[in-house]
């Protein structure tokens, strides 16, 4: 689109040199007389419509277009679906300029959660993303759906589903903080929003890391400088659920203590209330995502929620916040200290001085978010 304009531009530009020239063609003519001043400007006159003209329809652009927002994506796949939904909303995204996947880091100690994360990258066209493994970290076992995703056959008995990740190279795989420290080191100053949708492992790890062959930066020094934004499914921020122990921070609560207290630029965090509120109909699931024999999300949905149920959109939220902080998808609470104490519950004091907020959710925002999160969900990977 900016590239036709930018030609409509020069066109249009071209057409008032071309009347410009004709206008000093015609003041030249032998048989008109006079209009000394006009013959004198009009070639600068021209030149300055041009400029005006360039302005007048280039800044417009230039003010509203955003750069793809860089995302590392942060996530526990395997253990709720939402995980590889939010990849798949990623990926209809980026396929928009929206936004960049720069890598993926998994907070899942088992050995199908990086090829289910490569899966999903290469289904939508982007097999080679980094990916990195927690090393001892929680939740060891296979979950629900990322074996069964990872060898779906055909009716010939092939695997449907390429991936340059096997189960069996878990071992041989790059721990998540070298590619969190190698990935932020690679980026301008203030440009990375980091999701995290699972536990705090890795990223608490990053901020203990020390200065090494890939940054003389502490990881500390490294979000400092290169994380603009820390958005993140976790907690819980609505009286009922005060004494609620959200799956995020209590699988690893010493990590979300150390991540929460530390992290030192804003975090927005998705509550487990928003995601729960916004529903996923299994409508939708069911219905949309038949342009393929095999489809992964849909696959993955069926295993682990089953096709004729609605599913929370925990994760799914913290991505589209990330990626259109501006669209009114969500509100933000005023800014607040968070903690969570040694069971895994959420407090939280407001504090004008603090960076970090809590969204909240209208009805109105929970509609316009369902269904935003349902087309981005379903949108068919880029030719
Ligand atoms: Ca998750």
């Amino acid at each position: 689109m900016q590239s036709m304009a930018t030609v409509g531009i020069f066109l249009f530009s071209y057409f008032l040199n071309i009347i410009g020239g004709l206008t000093i063609a015609v003041i030249h003519h032998p048989l008109r007389k006079g209009q000394p001043m006009l013959r004198r400007i009009s070639p600068a006159l021209c030149l300055l419509l041009s400029a005006m003209v360039i302005v007048a329809v280039s800044s417009p652009m230039s003010v509203d277009a955003a750069e793809p927002v860089k995302l590392i994506y942060d996530t526990d796949i395997g253990n709720d679906v939402d995980d590889t939904m939010a990849l798949a909303v990623i990926h209809a995204l980026q396929n928009r300029n929206e936004c960049e996947l720069l890598a993926v880091t998994i907070t899942k100690d088992n050995p199908y959660a990086a090829p289910m994360a490569v899966l999903v990258n290469t289904f939508y066209g982007r097999p080679d993303i980094p990916v990195g493994i927690v090393k001892d970290g929680v939740t060891k076992d296979v979950g629900k759906y990322n074996a069964e995703v990872y060898n779906t056959v055909d009716e010939q008995g092939n695997r449907v589903f390429k991936t340059n990740v096997t189960p069996e190279m878990y071992a041989e795989l790059p721990d998540a903080v070298a590619v969190l420290r190698k990935t932020l080191a690679g980026q301008p100053d203030g440009s990375v929003v980091v999701l995290q949708v699972g536990f705090s492992t890795n990223l608490a790890r990053l901020l203990d890391s020390p200065g090494d062959d890939i940054s003389p930066w502490t990881g500390m020094e490294l979000v400092e400088k290169k994380v603009k934004l820390l958005s993140a499914m976790a907690g819980a921020f609505v009286d009922r659920l005060s004494e609620h122990r959200e799956y995020n921070i209590a699988m690893d609560v010493p990590s979300a203590q150390k991540l929460f207290a530390r992290w030192p630029t804003p975090i927005v965090y998705s509550g487990f209330e928003i995601g729960e509120m916004i529903q996923h109909p299994g409508l939708s699931m069911r219905n949309e995502y038949n342009y393929v024999d095999y489809h992964p999300v849909k696959i993955a949905y069926h295993f682990y929620r089953g096709l004729e149920n609605d599913q929370p959109t925990f994760d799914l939220t913290s991505v589209l916040y990330a990626v259109r902080p501006e669209r009114d998808y969500f509100s933000l609470s005023e800014p607040c200290d968070v903690t969570f104490d040694d069971a895994g519950r959420t407090h939280y004091q407001f504090n004008p001085n603090s960076r970090n907020r809590f969204m909240t959710v209208t009805s109105d925002q929970i509609a316009m978010v369902r269904e935003a999160l349902c087309q981005l969900c379903s949108e068919p990977p880029k030719e």
